[in-house]
């Protein structure tokens, strides 16, 4: 079977400020720093790293009725949606390495300025898809689906910053898989607009290996199209990956956060990922912080073809003695 001939641009997104808490706008580097592009080309990836995008403070951003830090989440999301437009030009499968959550917003519309007729596979403990105004927090990282999806376009009121997002997903168009800690609000809007989830209650009862089938089945029930993965490190295990925001108990194990990689991996059709969540700051110990990063990168090894079975290259050949 073919595999390896992954062509992937990497851009790093060192913003935090869809979230309160600082560190994980140090994900990019330290993500980098324990080898992910030596490691995906020496599994046969060519790569480009395009470096990181800088993000220029932005004065008086003041909260939108509860919307916290509009202004610089909508500008850092503009310029990441152009960054990864032009990546996806450049022929590259793109990796977005973040920063929080609200990064999906700028990298999954530059994605579908590039690519008509994408789907996303949004892995997460949550759902990521409160309205500016059914938010519990304000943060927008636990917002950013609310303005890709068509549906709810008539939802969202007019923000400082937002004035460029027009919705480009339906709500058919996405699957979640992991949710365990999802708002009344949020719940609401799930089975009201009928979106496919897959919680920690659908893993148990199904199996990892169901829940990918019927994700597929789903998502290609017309036609085979393009995948955008977001993919939220909090999916997995506190016991995993301790080191995020918002940790949440009762997570996907190792294995199976590795297992949802693969068989997006074996579609042929993965065109974007994002890596976010990643904080140091919200390790306790050395440990902590070198498992949450680990599982980070083994997840995107996993999506551009590495298999657990191990794999060789093409052109071996055994030593003659
Ligand atoms: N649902 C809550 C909110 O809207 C919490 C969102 C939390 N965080 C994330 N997102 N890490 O995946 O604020
Ligand atoms: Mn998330
Ligand atoms: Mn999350």
């Amino acid at each position: 079977h073919k595999r390896n001939h992954h062509s992937v641009g990497i851009i790093g997104a060192p913003f935090s400020k869809g979230q309160p808490r600082d560190g994980v706008e140090k994900g990019p580097d330290l993500i980098r720093s324990d080898g992910l592009v030596e490691k995906l080309k020496g599994q046969g990836c060519s790569v480009r790293d395009y470096g990181n995008l800088d993000f220029e403070s932005v004065p008086n951003d003041e909260p939108v009725g509860k919307v916290k830090r509009p202004r610089a989440v909508g500008r850092a999301n503009e310029k990441l949606a152009g960054a990864v437009h032009a990546i996806k030009k450049d022929g590259h499968t793109c990796v977005l390495l973040g920063g929080d959550h609200s990064l999906a917003i700028g990298s999954i519309l530059g994605h579908a300025a590039a690519q008509k007729d994408l789907c996303v596979v949004w892995v997460d403990a949550h759902a990521d898809i409160n309205t500016p105004l059914t938010s519990p927090t304000g943060n927008i990282h636990g917002q950013p689906v609310s303005y890709l999806l068509r549906e709810l376009q008539s939802k969202i009121p007019v923000m400082p910053g937002f004035a460029w997002i027009k919705p480009c997903i339906s709500a058919q168009d996405i699957v979640y898989i992991g949710l365990r800690d999802v708002d009344p609000e949020e719940h609401y809007i799930l089975k009201y607009l009928g979106i496919k989830t897959f919680s920690m209650t659908e893993v148990d009862h199904l199996g990892i290996a169901k829940v990918m089938e019927e994700t597929c089945d789903h998502i290609f029930s017309k036609v085979k199209r393009p995948i955008h993965l977001s993919y939220d490190i909090d999916a997995l295990d506190p016991s995993v990956s301790p080191a995020t925001g918002t940790p949440v108990v009762g997570g996907l194990t190792y294995r199976e956060g590795i297992y949802i990689a693969e068989k997006i991996c074996q579609t042929g059709l993965l065109s974007a990922v994002d890596m976010v969540e990643v904080n140091p700051k919200r390790g306790r110990t050395e440990d902590e912080i070198s498992s949450t990063v680990k599982a980070a990168i083994d997840v995107l090894l996993a999506c551009f073809g590495r298999v657990r079975e191990g794999n060789h290259s093409l052109d071996y050949r055994m030593p003659q003695p």
